[in-house]
């Protein structure tokens, strides 16, 4: 096969669709390695940014970025023209939900487009994004074949999981095993070569279904015990015992056992969307997804349990909702980031306002939220201090903040994450 000698020699052109936190990783490490990078993204903002120099992907150091453009392995355009030379196509686009909870394949579907205008024998396509089992071989597949070129021999065709993980200090592309799987044999083994020019460690797996399917258990499994410890925490706070502390003595199991934490809710782009792109995908083939429909709905009721807790600590100062000052600590959708994306803390905020409290937060990664009918800026707790705030609620629990002096100076403090480990007062209401 021409393809591997390419990749082998590092001669083979890559082309990555999708310059997020999934494609810009990817094509700067390509790129690192010594091949030739195109990134085609449709945001022209994206483009120039990356033309010039500068990493906007906090994962990613500008200066890799600089050395890759300096060097001439990595180049950015919004022509998807431009990727009529690469051997390789890889394809990282988002794959969202739309508001029935049905997958939205209009990303996958515009990029797949615009790579069969320029497929040409030989090339290697693969697809990224997370999505059901099935999308490789029904929807990419025939929509690549329509001119004329057959997959598994004419050019390849694979799906390969991805596994980034935001700010993990630990895990970064080079060092995360990466999941192959080719439409044929041929196809899995120049995935493989690939991505083992780049990653310590590949796993072929034998059809592009199992490699969908991987990603989905990885996330799904993730849903389906962060719904059972939610559930936990309600049983819990009604048997009056603190679940936390159950928690931490049940991780001592030195095996079969992981912890997992309540929440507020589920936020971010991949837990909460992934499992119902499963359930969808089952459901088709006549089966009920009943643990992703029941961690769901679990998960999807912590923000309104959030709320009772609220009410619960006003109530024991018997003050009511209705017209209380009440103060947000973090709002993100995990701690120490500013990604809003499905964050709890918008919903709690909408149902505080809705129930009559006068809301504000703190979040120092995000000095401006506006979302739908939520239009707030951050303050600083001594604002909200001097406001004259009746209850504080720790929604997500960036370590930046000083936990021991919000216990101390907060009337009453709901606390959703444990912030405040050990502290037990009177004042504080853990979830
Ligand atoms: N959450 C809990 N309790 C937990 C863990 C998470 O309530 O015990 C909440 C978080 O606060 C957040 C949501 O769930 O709102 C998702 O959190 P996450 O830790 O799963 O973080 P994500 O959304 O960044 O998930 C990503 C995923 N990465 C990929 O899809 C490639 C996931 O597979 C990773 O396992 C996860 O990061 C990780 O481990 O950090």
């Amino acid at each position: 096969m021409e393809l591997l000698q390419r990749i082998a020699d590092k001669r083979a052109r890559i082309g990555v669709i999708g310059l997020g936190y999934v494609g810009l990783p990817l094509a700067v490490e390509f790129a690192r390695a010594g091949f030739h990078v195109v990134g085609y993204d449709v945001d022209a903002t994206k483009v120039a940014t990356l033309n010039g120099g500068v990493s906007y992907i906090p994962d990613v150091p500008t200066a890799h970025v600089a050395e890759a453009v300096a060097a001439g392995t990595l180049r950015a355009t919004t022509d998807a023209g431009e990727l009529a030379d690469v051997d390789v196509i890889d394809i990282c686009v988002p794959t969202p939900l739309r508001k029935t909870k049905d997958p939205d394949l209009s990303y996958v579907v515009q990029a797949v487009e615009a790579t069969a205008k320029v497929l040409r024998k030989g090339q290697l396509v693969i697809l990224e994004s997370t999505t059901y089992p099935g999308t490789t071989d029904e929807v990419v597949q025939p929509a690549l074949e329509a001119g004329g070129l057959e997959a598994g021999t004419d050019f390849y065709l694979a799906f390969s999981p991805e596994r980034v993980d935001p700010g993990n200090p630990s895990f970064q592309t080079k060092n995360i095993p990466k999941v192959v799987g080719g439409m044929n044999e041929a196809s899995t083994r120049a995935a493989a070569a690939l991505y083992g020019s780049i990653i310590d460690t590949i796993v072929p797996v034998s059809s592009t279904r199992v490699a969908e399917m991987v990603k989905l258990l990885e996330n799904t499994f993730r849903a389906v015990n962060i719904g059972l410890v939610n559930e936990l925490a309600l049983m819990c706070n009604r048997m009056g015992i603190n679940v936390w502390e159950v928690i931490d003595a049940a991780k001592t199991k030195p095996f079969g056992f992981m912890p997992f934490y309540p929440g507020p809710g589920l936020g971010g782009h991949c837990i909460p969307i992934d499992p119902f792109y499963l359930s969808w995908k089952a459901k088709q083939s006549g089966f009920e997804a009943r643990f992703i429909e029941l961690a769901g709905q679990v998960n999807g009721t912590m923000p309104e349990y959030v709320v009772t807790r609220v009410a619960d600590a006003l109530n024991s100062a018997k003050k009511p909702i209705n017209g209380a000052a009440v103060h947000v600590i973090g709002v993100a959708y995990k701690r120490d980031i500013d990604d809003m994306r499905e964050s709890p803390a918008l919903d709690v905020i909408e149902l505080l306002k809705r129930k009559g409290a006068a809301v504000s937060y703190t979040d120092p990664y995000v000095p401006v939220l506006q979302h739908g009918p939520v239009d707030l800026a951050s303050i600083t707790l001594e604002a909200a201090l001097g406001g004259g705030c009746d209850c504080a609620v720790i929604v997500t629990d960036h370590q930046v903040f000083d936990y021991p002096a919000i216990a101390a100076r907060f009337p009453l403090v709901v606390d959703t994450r444990n912030a405040l480990k050990g502290l037990r007062s009177p004042n504080i209401f853990p979830l």
